[in-house]
């Protein structure tokens, strides 16, 4: 019986045998229009713990040469935790699972150029389609589009920065981040620090819960149900969902969703490092300017989070850099250990 089922899947990569079989659901393959790197590919058929890493962050975030040596600091975070990292991204319209160091630096180093797209869910078939006119796009992809790409590649963690919300003001803008919606309906689990205060916390908390995706913030050693945290801040004033002691316990919620065949995400937000959080009250009067400058520019759309980011960064003079970089970091720690974890659980 056996023999027959693998000649009848010969292209079923062992990975996919595992959680994602059960989610009923095969690995993509290789295509014209979707790439993983040999090294990430053999570390999933090896149940090795795989980290999937966003790029709109070095696109749309940190300016090159400093995005280059972020995305070469997170991938050596994961090395030296035991995971393997799969930086994910669009070059020449070919959507990249694990990209090597050149393919790094031709992505960092186009930031800013406007053929250069911040790439979400609704975005992937429209640069894979181009390239079949010869127009060739390179891209960042955010969390969504992180996410949907990993989930195909058979990648179950992710660790990153900031997570896009609801936008203050999204009962008449309606602007909701894809991440809200593709946390929803993609079995990944994503690392982040919270999402920042110039988002509508209360509201992406509540849309969370709409979507089925469950929530947990790591106590720390805290007491007690904790913050739900805001980026540079540990405490936001909005309750997590869920507290969670440590790694453990997330990958046990992990085993446990993919075993009920849940196919939504998880969400597991890592506080900012105490000695890197910056008082709230100093970024809540950063933030309001922020949002001022970009309603006066009529910013909308897809251009809204780089444009209110960019101003942050601007307005705090470059303050909240080094906080930035050290929670990536810490998130990418945490993910990679838990993605540990889960290998064990799984193996
Ligand atoms: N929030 C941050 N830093 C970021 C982003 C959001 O604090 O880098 C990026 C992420 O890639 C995220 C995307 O997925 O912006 C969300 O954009 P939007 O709000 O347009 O969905
Ligand atoms: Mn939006």
């Amino acid at each position: 019986w056996l023999a027959t089922r693998a000649v009848s899947r010969p292209r079923l990569p062992r990975a996919c045998l595992g959680a994602a079989a059960a989610l009923g659901r095969r690995c993509l393959t290789n295509n014209g229009f979707f790439r993983v790197s040999d090294e990430v590919r053999e570390a999933l058929h090896s149940n090795k713990p795989v980290v999937a890493l966003e790029t709109t962050i070095y696109t749309h975030g940190f300016p090159y040469p400093e995005n280059v040596a972020l995305a070469s600091l997170l991938e050596s975070v994961v090395r030296t935790n035991g995971g393997v990292p799969a930086t994910i991204g669009i070059l020449d319209g070919i959507a990249r699972v694990g990209m090597n160091p050149e393919d790094i630096i031709r992505l960092a180093s186009s930031a800013g150029k406007s053929n250069t797209l911040k790439l979400s869910r609704r975005d992937l078939s429209y640069v894979g389609g181009m390239r079949l006119t010869n127009k060739l796009f390179n891209g960042g992809t955010t969390i969504a589009g992180t996410m949907l790409l990993a989930h195909l590649a058979g990648i179950k963690i992710f660790g990153t920065g900031g997570l896009g919300g609801v936008h203050r003001g999204a009962e008449s803008s309606m602007d909701i981040s894809a991440d809200l919606t593709e946390l929803g309906r993609t079995p990944v689990t994503v690392v982040s620090s919270g999402c920042k205060s110039f988002l509508d916390i209360p509201r992406t908390i509540e849309y969370l819960e709409t979507e089925g995706v469950g929530v947990g913030t790591f106590a720390d050693g805290r007491k007690g149900n904790v913050d739900f945290p805001a980026f540079w801040s540990r405490d936001s004033g909005v309750k997590s969902p869920t507290t969670i002691a440590d790694e453990v316990e997330a990958a046990a919620i992990i085993h446990a969703q993919h075993a009920l065949q849940i196919k939504s995400g998880l969400l597991f937000a890592n506080p900012v490092p105490s000695e890197f959080a910056i008082p709230k009250a100093e970024m809540d009067v950063i933030i309001e300017e922020a949002l001022k400058q970009a309603d006066a520019a009529g910013i909308s759309g897809k251009d809204n989070t780089p444009f209110v980011l960019a101003k942050i960064k601007e307005l705090s003079k470059g303050a909240s850099i080094p906080a930035n970089r050290a929670l990536i970091e810490s998130n990418v720690k945490r993910a990679t250990i838990v993605a540990r974890e889960l290998a064990i659980l799984q193996g």
